[in-house]
């Protein structure tokens, strides 16, 4: 009997199991017994350690080889027909090589394992704006995740069955050996292929590996955007909800902002933030000439460490049942323990030994927590609307110590093309190498876009078209530092303060002082009530632009774009030109 009416399907399923030669072949029907059975599974092979079902029901957590602990963009190839194609932005491999060196890591490493198929969707299963996939893998704990992560099993094989197509990705643990691990993409083919980690995105397919890197492909072939971006919506006293969407490289607060509880005063007047995701966007132009968006993702992949009651209290609430924990520490109770959620000491670390301080922290700094989005209290049920949400303002935005203003918004979409296109950030635990350095991250899209950055850069301005009314762009910057490396800004529930600013001018109802980077608020209409030990002049301060310094980056800018060649779009640097006469 065959599993599915899609001959190519079955045809390339053969194939893999072929060359991984399996055991065994399961396909995933996303059902709750097929839950239990891999739960079970995975606590017999040890995968799972099983977590206090008094304080957190149905909550497993899961110890990765500590050699396998985060994305490796140094391994990750984009393989196009033409180098230039992948631009400098992406290592690059000729396609033929490249399934030839990654074929002979696959064959026969199934052997004695389970192949597991799953059919998944990104997005809504019945919006238009979904894609789909299948990932073959040789991991049920990558079966538990995508479970959470993504639409997958009946309904999604049904979609693919129906369209007739699909993105292929093909996954196995391997050895787990560092060097023994490639993550690669073919676009033009639709293709992933990623052996040798366990690791959140280098094994959970839909994520980065589609939804990103061959997802932009996709887009850009497509008319579209795929985006690494939050969703949120915001409502105002008066009832009104301004979706927004904002990019920020992986372990810069996304998730937190994605669900920001507002402050005090806030929650008084009426205003409430709901979340629609927290990782990626993927947007299209509407008959209206919107940008209309939806989070391709059913859960969230967060980063544990700094999750706590003061920080992130809906995404704390969500994490109490049904949740994966990868590498966070273990209290004497069994409960999941990570730095920063409370003062209680815990008895075992990441890598399952005694916890002893003087062996660094109990929980990586790139632990994470897989949940099912419907367990935030903050989802908002627009995120299962097939239409998606409209998109208001678009908001770009990096980790600096200095020079970047709290808030900026662009002149108009080149110049917000602009701005997206030269976010530089430092680099956090979410990748391996070193961490603090400051690197351009254009979009937050640096280790994420499947093709030359000049041609996205192009097909970004390319929706500044007749009929279309796009959101307006912002820049921000909430990890600017004083003199004596403190935060300035409180950032967490107070950036609230930055995105009313943002929805107010959105519908017009504040002016703003203009700069050579931008418009910024007045201080007069940026609401600093109830914020203790922050004042007009703290604001102020975090509003400056320090000319000398920006023309240096500037013209360090200008060198980044250029190292793209000749494809880099020429109003790039035109709107580049006006921001440095308007420094002068
Ligand atoms: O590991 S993931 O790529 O899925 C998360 C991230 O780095 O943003
Ligand atoms: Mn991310």
């Amino acid at each position: 009997m065959s599993n599915t009416t899609l001959q190519s399907l079955e045809n390339w399923v053969k194939k893999v199991a072929q060359l991984t030669a399996p055991e065994q072949i399961v396909w995933c029907t996303g059902s709750e017994s097929e839950k239990k059975e891999l739960d079970d599974l995975l606590l017999s092979t040890g995968d799972y350690i099983k977590l206090n079902e008094e304080t957190h029901p149905n909550c497993f957590l899961h110890l990765s080889d500590p050699q396998d602990v985060a994305r490796v963009e140094h391994l990750t190839f984009i393989c196009t027909e033409e180098k230039e194609d992948a631009g400098p932005n992406n290592h690059w491999m000729n396609p033929q090589k490249a399934h030839v060196k990654i074929d002979e890591l696959f064959e026969g490493c199934m052997q004695g394992r389970t192949m597991y198929v799953i059919p998944y969707c990104m997005g809504p299963i019945d919006s238009p704006i979904s894609r789909c996939g299948v990932e073959i893998t040789d991991s049920a704990y990558v079966v538990q995740n995508m479970r959470l992560m993504t639409r997958m099993g009946t309904p999604a094989l049904k979609r693919i069955e129906s369209e007739g197509h699909f993105v292929k990705g093909l996954h196995s643990t391997g050895e787990l050996d560092p060097d023994r691990r490639y993550i690669m993409h073919f676009p033009e083919e639709l293709t992933i292929k990623s052996y040798g980690s366990g690791y959140g995105g280098n094994a959970l397919l839909g994520k980065k590996c589609h939804a990103l890197r061959i997802g932009s492909y996709q887009a850009k072939t497509e008319g579209w955007l795929a985006e690494h971006m939050l969703i949120l919506g915001l409502e105002n006293p008066q009832g009104e909800t301004h979706y927004i969407a904002a990019a920020f490289p992986s372990a810069c607060g996304k998730t937190n902002l994605a669900m920001l509880i507002p402050p005090e005063g806030y929650v008084k007047d009426g205003w409430k933030i709901t979340t629609i995701g927290d990782d990626i966007c993927w947007m299209r132009s509407g008959e209206d000439g919107r940008l209309w968006a939806i989070n391709p993702e059913a859960g969230f992949f967060g980063v544990a460490p700094g999750t706590a009651q003061d920080t992130n209290p809906n995404a704390l609430a969500m994490l109490y049942q049904d949740t994966i924990f990868t590498n966070v520490g273990l209290t004497d109770d069994n409960q999941p323990w990570w730095e920063g959620l409370d003062d209680r000491v815990p008895v075992q670390d990441w890598k399952g030994n005694p916890y002893n301080p003087e062996n660094g922290p109990a929980a990586h700094p790139n632990s994470r927590f897989t949940v099912a989005s419907k367990r935030c209290p903050s989802y908002s049920p627009k995120a299962e609307d097939a239409k998606g949400v409209p998109i208001s303002a678009i908001v770009f935005g990096g980790r600096r110590e200095s020079l970047v203003p709290l808030v900026t918004q662009a002149r108009n979409w080149a110049h917000g093309v602009l701005m997206g296109a030269t976010v530089a950030s430092e680099t956090t635990a979410a990748a391996t190498g070193a961490v603090g350095v400051v690197r351009h991250d254009p979009m937050a899209m640096k280790p994420f876009c499947g093709y030359h950055f000049a041609d996205y850069w192009s097909h970004w301005l390319s929706f500044d078209k007749k009929g279309a009314n796009l959101p307006e762009v912002f820049t921000v910057n909430w990890f600017r530092k004083d003199e004596d490396g403190k935060f300035m800004w409180p950032g967490f529930g107070d950036n609230m303060r930055v995105l009313e600013w943002i929805v107010k001018r959105v519908a017009g109802r504040v002016d703003a002082q203009p700069s050579a980077l931008g418009d910024m608020p007045k201080i007069e209409d940026f609401n600093l009530d109830g914020l203790d030990g922050f004042d007009n002049e703290d604001l102020t301060r975090l509003l400056a632009v320090n000319t000398a310094g920006w023309e240096d980056e500037l013209n360090n800018t200008i060198e980044y774009l250029q190292s793209f060649g000749k494809r880099v779009p020429q109003e790039l640097y035109e709107e580049l030109k006006i921001t440095q006469s308007k420094l002068e």
